[in-house]
């Protein structure tokens, strides 16, 4: 999917608190001109292919009229007590053939039960209120780890293995997100930067999600051997909060930030979950939108113009055709390619057919440049998508030589683009 809308709402946006308290009036949540469609539409122009929304964070305050809370839209006078932001939302994702996926915190500062056992049988029945057919769909379940003290002052144990259990009952096609999977893993950072070196596999005997998961090393690379495939997501948020605040509205990140972004995020075999908070009245405010808009025409501009597309070389990495590829003769091959003339180019993209697995694990590129073979980048891992930005180059001839791969390598596509600064 490479490129989904994260999308942090509720109590927070309109008191300005990144962690709500559990304590806020239901009356906070007061949306003027609440418009989903909005989103779905900046978010489908944005060239995201789903969103997932805070269907309750940490406050606890629920999105949805859920029976499991006290503390939720029903009882607010926003809509007289009739809204539901996750039905809205599911609807317009419908509309404009986005995926939708929801955030739903386990850590409950509002819960009475929260800190007792029962709480846990109070989150699966939410969860099977949003995963049970009312919003359709749910193309991913993001579990944050996080876990502080509730209400009472008490911990949570959260029954990770039933939490998933009844996910994968209701919505078997459903990624679920955590530290550890078990569909994909946090990055372990909130930049956007991913590993240079980042396994879709993962090890993940002895570990759960949140407090007792893998170092945040291991998070952005993976694990060489890991013995399930669960690669990286990168989470980031647009603006300096996870939630909107009016003072940051000129601190939204810069394009020259989101274009490093994707370089390490999608450039570096992961998902990258853009957080875009709305604003008061129910809308992402025309800073993040703008922003959005030119980060879209950035890339089509850079990536729509592959320069090697009429190169001369294996003909199966340069069909712009994902699904076709060419398979190596040994497992360490060299690749030469010539192009037409001579071209600028200061960005490589490599990419692996997944469906047969994660390969490579040192790859060099060399470019013939006054009649010297010139090294311009050398890399670890590849995965799905692997983009390397390489000094100002101009050469017809490029070569790209494997020097360790576990398989016979297996390449989908090769891309040369010119991003001017
Ligand atoms: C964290 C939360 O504590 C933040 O508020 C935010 O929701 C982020 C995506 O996950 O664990
Ligand atoms: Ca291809």
């Amino acid at each position: 999917m490479e490129y989904n809308m994260f999308v942090h709402f509720g109590p927070n946006t309109f008191s300005g608190a990144e962690w709500g308290e559990g304590t806020e009036s239901e009356d906070m949540f007061c949306p003027t001109e609440l418009d989903c469609r909005q989103w779905a539409r900046i978010a489908a122009e944005a060239g995201m292919k789903g969103i997932i929304i805070t269907a309750k964070h940490h406050d606890g305050f629920c999105l949805w009229p859920s029976a499991t809370s006290t503390h939720t839209v029903a009882q607010s006078s926003w809509r007289d007590g009739q809204g539901d932001v996750l039905k809205e939302l599911s609807d317009a994702c419908r509309e404009y053939g986005l995926k939708f996926g929801v955030y739903l915190s386990p850590w409950d500062r509002n819960h009475p039960a929260y800190g007792t056992p029962a709480y846990n049988q109070i989150y699966m029945q939410a969860l099977r209120e949003i995963h049970g057919g009312a919003y359709g769909p749910v193309f991913e379940q993001w579990f944050d780890g996080a876990c502080g003290e509730g209400p009472s002052g008490k911990l949570q144990e959260y029954d990770w293995p039933s939490y998933w259990e009844t996910v994968r009952e209701l919505s078997p096609q459903a990624i679920m997100f955590s530290n550890i999977g078990p569909g994909c893993r946090w990055g372990g950072n909130e930049n956007g930067h991913a590993g240079q070196t980042n396994w879709s596999r993962l090890n993940t005997l002895g570990f759960t999600p949140g407090t007792n998961s893998p170092s945040t090393d291991t998070l952005r690379m993976g694990n060489v051997h890991g013995t399930e495939w669960i690669p990286a997501e990168m989470d980031v948020s647009i603006r300096p909060g996870w939630f909107w605040r009016e003072s940051e509205n000129d601190a939204v990140k810069s394009l020259e930030e989101l274009q490093d972004i994707w370089l390490s995020s999608v450039g570096r075999n992961a998902l990258l979950l853009l957080n875009v908070p709305p604003d008061k009245r129910g809308l992402i405010h025309p800073a993040d939108s703008a922003r959005l808009m030119e980060f879209r025409a950035w890339r089509d501009h850079v990536f729509g113009n592959n320069l090697a597309l009429d190169a001369k070389g294996p003909s199966a990495i340069l069909d712009g055709n994902y699904d076709t590829y060419w398979v190596a003769s040994s497992a360490t091959p060299t690749i030469e390619l010539s192009l037409p003339q001579e071209r600028k180019f200061n960005l490589i993209m490599l990419q692996e057919y997944i469906p047969l697995g994660q390969r490579v694990s040192a790859f060099r590129v060399e470019a013939l440049q006054n009649g010297e073979w010139e090294i311009i980048a050398e890399g670890t891992t590849i995965g799905y998508k692997r983009i390397i930005p390489t000094q100002d180059c101009t050469a017809q001839r490029i070569r790209i030589s494997i020097s360790a791969s576990y398989e016979r390598p297996v390449l989908s596509e090769l891309g040369l683009f010119w991003a001017s600064k």
